[in-house]
């Protein structure tokens, strides 16, 4: 069995000592870890739950993501090893109140440290104003925000009129299905930059690098 579908049917199955071990192998192994980290969201993405027909599958979806947290979290030595020179940037990414998905944030965040971006991963459902006491104090040059759930977009423009309020200079990234399927809401509420995939914000961060 090929690497991808061995660690889907791992994780598919539940099974996250399995999961953890292949995955740390294949880090030994020299594998790169955002190749490893598209793998991760195909996978989640191809998940099928029809809980009418299977009602465990809501269990099970939780079960999975968080195997795929874990192994995530086991890449951090390898980000490190294999982060470039710091730009002197900054950014913040999370995921406003209400959205739980932060798998693609919590990914993200690593993209950006490895690119030599100084990154805060503040997680899921950030309450509005919590986000507005950080915004005082702490001038990040970006801030990248994942929403998943198209009813939490709403947050997306209250989140960015509060930011333009106290750090108007920072960049805004946005990206997360609900966001990808609505450009055009995401263009009207600010956003600088809307990233479909883990590969444009590769080549959006080589040009800030090359611009430093
Ligand atoms: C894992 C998962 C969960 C986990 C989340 C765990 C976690 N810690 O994040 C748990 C179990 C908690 C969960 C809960 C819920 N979920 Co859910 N979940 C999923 C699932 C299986 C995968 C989502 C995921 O993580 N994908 C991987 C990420 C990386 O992919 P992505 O977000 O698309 O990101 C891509 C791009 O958008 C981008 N990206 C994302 N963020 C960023 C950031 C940057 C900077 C960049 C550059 C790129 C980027 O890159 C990624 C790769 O290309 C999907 C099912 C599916 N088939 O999609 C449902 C799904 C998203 N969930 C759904 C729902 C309805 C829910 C619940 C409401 C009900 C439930 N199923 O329990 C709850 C509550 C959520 C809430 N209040 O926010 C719906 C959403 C429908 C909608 N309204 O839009 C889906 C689509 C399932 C479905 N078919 O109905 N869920």
């Amino acid at each position: 069995m090929d690497f991808y579908s061995e660690l889907k049917s791992n994780l598919y199955a539940g099974r996250k000592q399995e999961t953890v071990e292949i995955v740390i192998s294949a880090l030994e192994k020299g594998i790169d870890v955002i190749e490893l980290y598209k793998m991760f969201s195909k996978i989640l993405n191809e998940w099928d739950c029809d809980y009418e027909k299977e009602p465990l599958c809501i269990w099970k979806e939780h079960l999975m993501s968080s195997i795929v947290r874990t192994s995530i979290e086991c890449t951090y030595p390898y980000i490190i090893k294999s982060k470039v020179p710091d730009t002197g940037l900054t950014c913040a990414t999370f995921c406003p109140q209400e959205e739980e998905h932060e798998l693609g944030a919590r990914m993200s965040a690593d993209i950006f440290t490895i690119n030599g971006i100084k990154t805060i991963f503040v997680g899921k459902e950030v309450p509005f104003d919590a986000f507005i006491e950080a915004v005082k104090v702490e001038k990040f040059d970006m801030i990248s925000i994942s929403i998943t759930n198209y009813y939490n977009l709403v947050y997306l423009c209250k989140f960015i009129e509060g930011l333009k309020k106290y750090s108007p200079q920072t960049k805004i990234i946005a990206s997360g299905r609900a966001c990808v399927k609505n450009p055009e809401y995401t263009k009207k509420c600010g956003v600088d930059f809307l990233f479909t995939n883990f590969d444009e914000l590769v080549e959006f961060l080589k040009d800030v690098r090359g611009s430093k």
